[in-house]
């Protein structure tokens, strides 16, 4: 392999892991799994990564029996929106359960972030969950306070009443600017000051965790968003030129 075309293969190489490694959420999806979650106990010690910050939170997989398995389980009846497997949390009116990661890299000061995840309420209870807030730290920790983050979000989804009950994942999207501080994410019930406090019952599935870097620094904020497709057409030039040469 002459100089050049090693050159391009190394460049090529990186460009791949670039591309594949810019949602900074491990174990986006809830796939990679230590053990299938069970009937006496589906918290999320058995995934990889992903923590409850308080309570246990749950876990459901395709593969497991129905009470923790995927489309069907104890709460209700979902398939995931990808793959086999997604996560859960608890709220009720004195328990609120929160899932936390800790990021594969510190979020940078000033840069733009796309969050994204998939949520659905289920149907087999009557509460229904107002908002979801996600909320950063500095470092991931457990709490045994099972009551509502009195703090405010970095960012609230409100869900709408109409959402639910519904088989399909709502898609939550929003922009985060960095303050550089935030090493973890926090995903769970938000109290929102000017609405009555959560009643009842209710169970909350998650699935496609994400936040990817939007916009380099330096670049202005209406520059436009690089695509998947410009990427792909990219990632397509130089396989075409290493072929070359
Ligand atoms: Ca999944």
């Amino acid at each position: 392999m002459t100089a050049m075309r090693w050159c391009f293969f190394t460049v090529f190489f990186y460009y791949l892991v670039a591309v594949q490694a810019q949602n900074l959420v491990p174990n986006p999806s809830f796939e990679e799994f230590i053990k299938l979650p069970q009937k006496h106990y589906n918290g999320l010690g058995c995934l990889k990564y992903w923590r409850p910050h308080n309570g246990n939170c749950d876990y459901y997989h395709k593969q497991a029996g129905w009470w923790t398995g995927t489309p069907r389980n104890i709460f209700g009846r979902q398939k995931p929106h990808s793959g086999n497997a997604y996560a859960g949390i608890c709220v009720r009116t004195t328990f609120k359960e929160y899932i936390e990661v800790k990021l594969t890299a510190p979020l940078v000061q000033g840069q733009t972030y796309q969050i994204e995840l998939y949520v659905s309420e289920a149907e087999r209870f009557t509460g229904h969950i107002e908002a979801i807030g996600i909320y950063f730290k500095e470092n991931s920790c457990w709490s045994n306070d099972n009551n509502a983050l009195t703090e405010t979000p970095a960012h609230t989804f409100k869900l709408s009443r109409s959402d639910r009950p519904q088989k399909n994942w709502i898609h939550l999207s929003a922009e985060y600017i960095a303050e550089g501080f935030e090493k973890a994410v926090l995903i769970g019930y938000y109290q929102d000051p000017s609405s009555p406090p959560h009643k009842g019952y209710s169970h909350l599935y998650i699935d496609d965790v994400s936040i990817t870097p939007l916009h380099q620094l330096g670049m202005k904020p209406d520059a436009p968003v690089e695509s998947e497709w410009a990427r792909m057409n990219q990632l397509c030039q130089v396989k075409k030129h290493l072929q070359q040469l």
